[in-house]
């Protein structure tokens, strides 16, 4: 057994906004002090992680002078280096500032959507000076309280719009970058548009560069809204657009909580870790999520490491669960193949339809077949609880 000392292969990252969470929420002030971009980097190296992402204005105040910034720029590369850390992922703060409180690429005011894809397109270029290569969306604020307010139809041409213009950038400039979509069903936003990963895979194929755009699942995020994540990222990785993941954990059915991946449900965030390993998903793995409130920086390095900790378990956990016989032995039971019909029914022809029309099937007889999914679940929660 391994010390689960984090692992690079992992690729696991975290955003200046995670570890850097001064503790502010919608009903009170900072519990922690904002510490600096080159002390984040010291933070994260000393617990191990293989890199970190940023928002424009989480580096680079959006008030900096030209001197403020290249002193930043400056101050976060020493710190990269001093700690062996990689940025594979850049995004834009396109929620924080009052000129995007109804939304940035779907405002209803041409200038301030204008004005969005500016601030992405210099975001993009500052990402792409630390070497990024995975370019996150997340609309936060693309959304509305009331539908009086925007025509969804038009929010999705815009939409497209602006992505479409941002893909024809990065090629122009030869970024490289893949575009990912973060879906969110609401806060800060009453309704956000593309409320979930779904959302998303459907529009990929009706933009222009379908191919260089993907999703970004968050666990929170489809968790509020009640949904199984295991199956969304499911989805993703079956359409091959899985080219980012934000893990944390989140209470179902509360606000977002932002919690440490594994804190809140065990039993999914496992499940998780076996689909994203047996499909040897090979992107970073984000821990998108911030330490308690009352934890001091001490205790944001404990949430840092057992966010890592936590996903190597689990991997683990997957691995015992492949080899266990006697699950392989359930497993085998309860799929049943049959070639001939397997034959038949894999692509459609006039005969293959004739051929299955004809078939008669013995309903009892298949109804009666075992399905014992509670030895199953019973021991898989074994595995899970460190008793197997
Ligand atoms: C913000 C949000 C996250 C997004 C980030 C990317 S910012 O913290 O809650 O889920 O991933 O913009
Ligand atoms: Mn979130
Ligand atoms: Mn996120």
């Amino acid at each position: 057994m391994s010390d689960f000392t984090p692992d690079k292969k992992y690729k696991f990252t975290f955003g200046l906004w995670t570890v850097g969470n001064t503790g502010r929420d919608p009903f009170g002030l900072p519990t922690r002090p904002q510490i600096s971009v080159g002390q984040i980097c010291d933070l994260l190296g000393e617990c191990g992680a293989y890199g970190v992402n940023f928002h424009d204005n989480d580096l680079i105040p959006i008030d900096a002078t030209v001197q403020q910034s290249e002193a930043i720029k400056k101050e976060f590369r020493k710190g990269l280096k001093d700690n062996g850390l990689v940025v594979p992922m850049a995004t834009t703060n396109l929620f924080g500032e009052p000129v995007f409180k109804d939304g940035a690429f779907t405002s209803n005011n041409a200038k301030i959507r204008a004005y969005a894809i500016q601030k992405t397109m210099r975001a993009m270029d500052l990402g792409a000076e630390f070497g990024a290569k995975i370019y996150v969306f997340w609309g936060g604020r693309e959304g509305v309280e009331t539908d009086a307010a925007k025509n969804p139809v038009d929010a999705v041409k815009r939409f497209r719009e602006a992505i479409d213009f941002l893909c024809d950038y990065s090629i122009e400039q030869k970024y490289g970058y893949k575009f990912a979509f973060e879906a969110k069903p609401n806060e800060p936003r009453g309704h956000i548009y593309f409320a979930v990963t779904g959302s998303y895979l459907a529009l990929i194929p009706t933009l222009k560069h379908a191919d260089m755009c993907g999703v970004n699942p968050e666990v929170a995020h489809e968790h509020m809204a009640g949904l199984n994540f295991v199956h969304q990222v499911a989805a993703a990785l079956e359409a091959k657009k899985l080219f980012h993941i934000d893990l944390n954990d989140q209470e179902f059915g509360r606000y977002d909580q932002d919690f440490r991946f594994g804190s809140a449900n065990l039993k999914h965030a496992f499940f998780l870790v076996k689909l994203l390993e047996d499909y040897k998903y090979n992107g970073p793995r984000h821990f998108d999520a911030h330490a308690y409130r009352q934890s001091d920086y001490q205790d944001v390095k404990e949430f840092a490491r057992g966010s890592m900790r936590t996903y190597q378990i689990l991997a683990e956990k997957a691995k015992r669960w492949n080899e266990d016989k006697e699950i392989q032995q359930l497993l085998r039971e309860i799929n049943v193949s049959d070639v001939h019909l397997q034959k038949i029914t894999k692509e459609f022809s006039k005969t293959n339809a004739k051929k299955l029309l004809e078939t008669s099937f013995n309903r009892d007889e298949l109804a009666s077949a075992r399905l014992p999914y509670e030895r199953l679940d019973q021991l898989t929660m074994e595995i899970i609880m460190g008793i197997r």
